[in-house]
């Protein structure tokens, strides 16, 4: 039987991701523009006394840098438009070009734009701002969350904002090179995973602690797929190659333990689960997830799907379905 994507999907279905990340998010998503500007803005300071984010290089702020000099010279009424046009996605000129930023470089934007804050050169939230009743409300369902996972919220939110350019096509700063993550360790290279021996797994976490690409989509059939946390799979080797320079470089993957499930035809499903760090945070957060990979009888990965998990006790949470 052929594999395809939407059963591969399916492995390990019983692996929990309804996770409160979606939830929180989904709670966040009904609040008024202010009312999300000032819930970030208080989840983001009330997060930074425990961990905060290493500062961007300056590469990445460089890419950013024209749209932060503009927001810079504007009067607090103009910043406060701006951002409330980010997040409402507006059509403007400064929203299209946030729009056409990496993720990375939407984080660096928004890690210099809090710098300017604390300077005293950006408002942080519209002057004469009145807190609502459901800022607090999500305030307190983000408390409960681990620090992966509220790091997960404010980056998917973060990434959401400004005008959807995916239809326009290219432009010139989406064509920007990625920068590379300067790495503060060295890559963790010795792969041992309790339970799994598939040398394709083995072969692709130790490819992707050395931000070695071209090594991990070597592992990919032609036609494999890559499903990261929250979004639809993204299919065939190149778009797989795009995705992991502009997203994956500078991780910390450290699987501890797994399954291996050989099927009749010969394919495999393994179910791998541990802790990812994002260069972001370095050491500091760690972040619970799982693989679910499908190896074709040829040992090629064919697809894998990246979750993330609701609870540390899903880290045990290895049973085949
Ligand atoms: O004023 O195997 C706000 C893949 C607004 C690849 C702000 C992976 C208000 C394959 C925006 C709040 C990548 C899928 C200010 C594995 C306001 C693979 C500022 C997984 C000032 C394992 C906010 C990787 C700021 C994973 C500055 C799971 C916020 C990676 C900054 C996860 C937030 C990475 C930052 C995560 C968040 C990184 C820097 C979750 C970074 C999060």
């Amino acid at each position: 039987m052929a594999l395809t994507i939407e059963s591969a999907q399916n492995i390990f279905s019983n692996t929990q991701i309804p996770s409160p990340i979606p939830a929180t998010i989904a709670l966040f998503d009904q609040l008024s523009i202010d009312d999300q500007l000032a819930y970030l803005w208080y989840a983001y300071t009330e997060m930074g006394k425990t961990i905060t984010p290493a500062a961007p290089g300056a590469a990445r702020l460089q890419l950013a840098e024209s749209l932060l000099n503009q927001i810079k010279q504007m009067s607090p009424d103009e910043q406060t438009k701006v951002m409330r046009d980010l997040a409402s996605r507006a059509d403007t000129p400064i929203s299209r070009s946030y729009g056409f930023f990496s993720v990375n470089t939407k984080l660096a934007f928004w890690f210099e734009l809090s710098e300017l804050m604390v300077k005293g050169f950006v408002v942080p939230i519209p002057i004469g701002y009145q807190m609502s009743p459901g800022v607090q409300m999500v305030l307190e369902a983000t408390k409960k969350l681990d620090a992966g996972q509220q790091i997960t919220v404010l980056r998917n939110t973060v990434v959401d904002m400004g005008f959807d350019t995916s239809e326009l096509g290219p432009s010139s700063s989406k064509a920007a090179p990625e920068p590379a993550f300067a790495r503060t360790s060295a890559p963790i290279t010795s792969i041992k995973i309790d339970g799994v021996t598939e040398p394709a797994v083995l072969g692709y976490i130790q490819a992707m602690n050395s931000d070695n690409f071209d090594a991990a989509i070597d592992l990919f059939t032609d036609d494999g797929a890559l499903q990261p946390p929250f979004q639809k799979p993204i299919v065939g080797r190149e778009a797989i190659a795009k995705y992991m320079r502009e997203e994956a470089q500078g991780l910390n993957m450290m699987p501890k333990q797994g399954i291996c499930d050989v099927q009749s035809d010969g394919s495999k499903q393994l179910k791998v689960t541990g802790v990812v760090q994002t260069p972001w945070f370095g050491v500091t957060v760690g972040m619970n997830i799982s693989w679910r990979f499908l190896i074709n009888p040829q040992g090629k990965i064919f697809f894998v799907a990246i979750d993330m998990l609701a609870s540390p006790q899903e880290l045990m949470n290895l049973r085949p379905v």
